[in-house]
């Protein structure tokens, strides 16, 4: 996005940043560069674009200017200097820790996180030498006597998958710049930039996996991270590059332009509906508990109402029958799917602790706050009467 744009607000960035039509022959949409290699004028040139001294494209595992549409027009609505797009969320997060830790440097996390970061931080990270420690992040006082001179990461999703614990950003950065040298990186995927800005409440990075809200439409994986040209730039020469490999191909990239222009009207209704959903489970007989930053009932509802610009559109909720129940209960499920993922226009429901998080030991999920009758609900864009109608009746059957 040129600077003259810079005032342009987050709708109108979502639709039209990191993409100037005049320079594709007005195409209104960012034309698709299906090409894996790009021409050098001169043996010169090829030489200036390695050795990073001329601007340009090489080869797409590393630059792509489909792919640079959308890292800008990301960088943009995080308001970050840079970003960086990834075949994956995983792609995004993997290639984070390993070009940002080495043996010996601390990782400290926070206790619950998607699945399959929690298994690369606590089953994969330490066979490389390096030490992770996790903390209860939702009292920013609990990182205290885990930082020092050798953490050199501090990573967290808030709210968390699954259990929807939040994390102040801005207090949990300022207590990690002050008592350590680390970077902290969030993993806003959960909210998308439309709902919380982790990088204006002081975080240095943010990552996303792009398969959510932000495509919106279920039909790409995707991953990015947003933060300062000197953070993003070792993720792509090095990290994609040379390390992970992660690379996102054009046309996802095209598809998550796409989805990004709607991301605004779809993140209203996805709360809409999602709040509406939680006050209804929160006042079924069968339900004990219901986990969502909107109700006042959540602990950390004041910090939501500070941090976060709506509640979003994920809640985890318990039933009576606990385990059994929650089983039955997405069995009985008819327009909901009971699918893994998130994000989508479908509602989608599963359950943590045989899906997502069955990466987890029993003892881990226990220790990490996901209880075994957890039910996560994506709740999607489906009219909200026929999503209550539909839960009502599973519940009705769970009895
Ligand atoms: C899920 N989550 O159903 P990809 N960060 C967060 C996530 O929720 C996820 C990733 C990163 C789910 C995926 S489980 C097999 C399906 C907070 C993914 C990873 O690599 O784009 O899937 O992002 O909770």
């Amino acid at each position: 996005m040129s600077d003259k744009n810079s005032h342009w607000r987050f709708a109108t960035r979502a639709i039209h940043g990191g993409y100037d039509a005049a320079s594709h022959q007005g195409a209104l949409n960012p034309p698709i560069y299906w090409s894996s290699t790009y021409a050098f004028d001169s043996a010169e040139q090829g030489a200036a674009r390695f050795a990073g001294e001329e601007p340009g494209m090489i080869y797409s595992r590393v630059t792509n200017p489909t792919v640079a549409n959308l890292e800008e027009r990301l960088a943009s609505l995080e308001n970050g200097e840079a970003a960086v797009a990834f075949g994956s969320g995983m792609g995004a997060i993997t290639s984070l820790m390993w070009t940002s830790l080495r043996p010996g440097d601390e990782l400290l996390v926070d206790l619950t996180l998607y699945g399959c970061t929690h298994s690369l931080v606590h089953h994969l990270l330490p066979q490389f030498g390096i030490v992770v420690k996790a903390a209860d992040f939702t009292d920013p006082a609990n990182l205290g006597e885990h930082l020092n001179e050798r953490t050199k990461l501090v990573f967290f999703e808030t709210p968390a998958n699954p259990n929807m614990r939040l994390v102040d950003i801005a207090a949990v950065s300022e207590r990690v710049h002050r008592l350590s040298p680390a970077m902290v990186a969030v993993d806003n995927t959960y909210c998308t930039p439309y709902l919380q800005r982790p990088l204006d409440l002081g975080a240095d990075l943010v990552v996303h996996s792009l398969t959510k809200y932000i495509n919106g439409h279920g039909d790409v994986i995707a991953g990015a991270a947003v933060g300062r040209k000197e953070i993003i730039d070792p993720m792509r020469w090095v990290g994609i590059k040379e390390m992970t490999g992660a690379c996102l191909s054009p046309m996802d990239a095209y598809l998550v332009l796409r989805g990004l222009k709607t991301l605004p009207i779809r993140m209203d209704r996805h709360c809409q509906s999602a709040h509406a959903i939680a006050e209804f489970l929160e006042r079924h007989p069968a339900v004990t508990r219901v986990d969502y930053p909107g109700l006042a009932s959540h602990p950390q509802f004041e910090l939501a109402r500070r941090q976060m610009a709506q509640p979003g559109a994920m809640i985890a909720f318990e039933l009576k029958g606990g385990l059994e129940a929650g089983r039955r209960f997405i069995n009985a499920l008819g327009l909901v799917t009971r699918a893994v993922s998130l994000g989508d226009a479908e509602s989608l429901a599963q359950h943590p602790a045989s899906m997502t998080h069955s990466s987890y030991a029993p003892e881990e999920r226990e220790r990490h706050m996901i209880s075994d009758g957890l039910v996560r609900l994506s709740v999607g864009l489906e009219d909200v009467d026929d999503l209550i109608d539909d839960i009502g009746q599973a519940l009705a059957r769970v009895g």
